[in-house]
């Protein structure tokens, strides 16, 4: 079978890789030369575990290649990223509709066209199937199948995930719905469960991330509260959860990446219902605020200090910017006038952000706040940092420092 893989970003390509690996002939497509390049090397262009390894062998042996231009395909998987306009509070479909577009141009009976990238619920069957059929003569369900299948991969395990987890499949029609399942069925160990149409299954892929999302918030909320009780958060919730129908998740400093803080909203987007998901959101939204305050109470003042902020990744060992509540709370602290701040992070090379070398971040700070659960920050040794700082505030915001050891070493460890 002949697939198509548009978009090579932190979905698509995991996607075209195992795809590839299952013996597959996948083409990856995207507009992007650098991106096309670098796969078409057999290299990476993002950190994700196992995936360069899985990528070099699936070109060497010429299972996957990469086009410029789209291609015909028995199968055409759209993973073109959703960004979220926040100003308008909606979601910009500007690649999934070119994505659509380039598909219908090249698009031949029988062909299966699936969209796996998240949108609001009607996208798939509005405005998708819109440019899809704009410059092609043919018609979906009578000549051509579609369906939407989300993507639910966890960064960091997208490989093991795209196999072992269950994979949900609305199609226009239930050939549509068919054909589909046959190429998952190939890689997918978990279940495939079928749903009524495109719309359902864009509904329930937005759930799940507004139920981890709400769920955060809640954890957040607890984290405050326990504050004001002289309570460690954590170890009350982990209690909580002893309970057989109680899963708190865990608080941090604020909820980051590319999908729980924007999928909420999506949600919202042909509905006016949002109301405990819109102030779970301006919860999580609150957070990098809440831990700027906390700073700033420690040290009694902001006004002339330096604040080393370690992680700018959305979350512990991986190199995703977006959404960062590392970059967010080093602007909230900024916004302060006070301080200087400085960020690090082993995981991240960009140059945007003014990352420094853990010595240089941490040299002469009056606190540090850990915002990313990165390894290299849980072997971190107490007693060499604590020894280069010039005041002892420890802002362990993720939970990844061994506070005993911290507190050793001197430091005024702070937690959520
Ligand atoms: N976070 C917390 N506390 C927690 C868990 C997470 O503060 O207890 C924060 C993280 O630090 C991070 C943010 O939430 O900043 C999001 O991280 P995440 O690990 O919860 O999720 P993502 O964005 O990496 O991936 C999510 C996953 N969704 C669910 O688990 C329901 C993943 O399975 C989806 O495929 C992915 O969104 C997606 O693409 O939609």
């Amino acid at each position: 079978t002949s697939v198509c893989v548009h978009g090579l970003g932190y979905i698509g390509l995991p996607t075209a890789a195992v795809l590839a690996d299952a013996g597959h002939a996948v083409t990856g497509y995207d507009t992007d030369e650098a991106v096309r390049e670098t796969v078409q090397n057999g290299d990476i262009h993002y950190e994700e575990h196992g995936l360069a390894d899985l990528v070099a062998a699936v070109r060497a042996d010429g299972a996957l290649s990469v086009a410029a231009e789209v291609p015909t395909a028995d199968y055409h998987l759209v993973c073109v990223p959703t960004p979220f306009d926040e100003a308008a509070r909606e979601a910009d479909l500007r690649y999934v509709r070119s994505a659509a577009q380039g598909i219908g141009e090249v698009l031949r009976a029988d062909d299966v066209v699936v969209l796996e990238s998240t949108v609001p619920p009607g996208t798939t069957i509005g405005p998708f199937l819109e440019a899809l059929e704009a410059p092609s003569d043919l018609e979906a369900g009578a000549d051509f199948s579609l369906a939407y299948s989300p993507e639910t991969v966890m960064p960091g395990r997208a490989l093991a995930e795209l196999r072992t987890n269950d994979r949900l499949v609305g199609g226009f029609t239930d050939v549509s719905t068919e054909a589909t399942r046959r190429l998952y069925e190939s890689v997918v160990t978990g279940e495939i469960a079928t749903v009524r149409d495109p719309t359902t299954a864009e509904f329930v892929k937005l759930l799940q991330n507004t139920y981890r999302d709400a769920n955060v918030a809640l954890a957040n909320e607890i984290a405050k509260l326990a504050d004001d009780y002289g309570i460690d958060a954590r170890a009350a919730i982990e209690d909580a959860n002893r309970h057989p129908r109680v899963d708190l998740l865990q608080p941090g400093p604020g909820v980051g990446g590319h999908c729980l803080p924007v999928d909420p909203w999506f949600l919202g987007h042909g509905s006016n219902q949002l109301d405990l998901v819109e102030r779970a959101r301006e919860i999580n939204d609150g957070m990098p605020a809440y831990v700027a305050d906390k700073v700033s109470r420690r040290l009694g003042s902001l006004d002339g200090r330096h604040v080393a902020v370690l992680g700018v990744a959305y979350k512990g060992n991986v190199d995703d910017l977006r959404g960062s509540p590392g970059i967010a709370l080093a602007e909230e602290l900024e916004s302060h006038g006070g301080p200087t701040v400085a960020l690090h992070d082993p995981h991240v090379s960009d140059s945007t952000h003014r990352l420094e070398s853990l010595d240089g971040a941490t040299r002469d700070a009056d606190a540090l706040v850990v915002t990313a659960a990165h390894d290299e920050y849980a072997s971190l040794a107490p007693d060499t940092v604590t020894a280069r700082m010039a005041d002892d505030v420890v802002v362990d915001a993720c939970d990844v420092l061994d506070r005993e050891r911290w507190r050793d070493a001197g430091a005024t460890v702070v937690t959520l």
